[in-house]
């Protein structure tokens, strides 16, 4: 298995919108392994290909204390949102280091294909129903800033650029 690169924000191909998956082989199953390995080194409870630059409906998440209850949502569709809707001081493990508020709905259905195509349905709530809707908004190109003021997404996208050209400058450099 291996660890892959996450795209930084504002990377424009966090933006892209992501493809049906259709084959189910195993380059499906070792792209969600590695995937899962590279959200438990981050370390994160999901990651979305879009953020490892493949542009296809594939989510991993684990919001387990202990680690081992991989869930793997492809094609993912939310079938029912509850009224009620709940705050959360969301991250992303594609603008490190920011965490702010982002209101979603409390509990979610969804529908979604496991790794071997079989159809399946999940009610969730609490950090899990965050991640799920955090997870499907990658699929659609959307990243949790967007959901900020103007003010606060340009002073992150500036953040962002100067840590990247800081981080080339020093690769170059040959420093860590
Ligand atoms: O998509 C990602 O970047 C993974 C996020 C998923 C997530 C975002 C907001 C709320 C819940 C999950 C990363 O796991 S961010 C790091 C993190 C870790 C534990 C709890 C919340 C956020
Ligand atoms: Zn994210």
């Amino acid at each position: 298995m291996s660890i892959l690169n996450i795209l930084r924000y504002p990377d424009p191909r966090l933006h892209k919108i992501a493809k049906s998956v259709t084959v189910f082989d195993e380059r499906l199953k070792k792209l969600a392994a590695d995937m899962a390995e590279t959200m438990y080194d981050a370390p994160g409870v999901g990651l979305a290909a879009p953020q490892v630059d493949v542009h296809e409906q594939l989510v991993v998440i684990d919001t387990s204390e202990t680690n081992d209850d991989l869930l793997i949502l492809i094609n993912p569709e939310i079938i029912w949102s509850s009224p009620e809707r709940k705050m959360y001081d969301e991250g992303c493990l594609s603008v490190p280091g920011i965490y702010d508020g982002v209101e979603r709905a409390a509990e979610v259905k969804v529908r979604a294909l496991d790794i071997e195509g079989k159809s399946f349905e999940l009610h969730v709530d609490g950090l899990l129903a965050v991640c799920v809707q955090h997870e499907m908004d990658h699929l659609i190109g959307k990243v949790f800033v967007e959901y900020l003021s103007p003010l606060k997404r340009n002073r992150i996208k500036t953040k962002m650029l100067k840590e990247e050209r800081t981080e080339q400058y020093n690769k170059q450099r040959g420093r860590r």
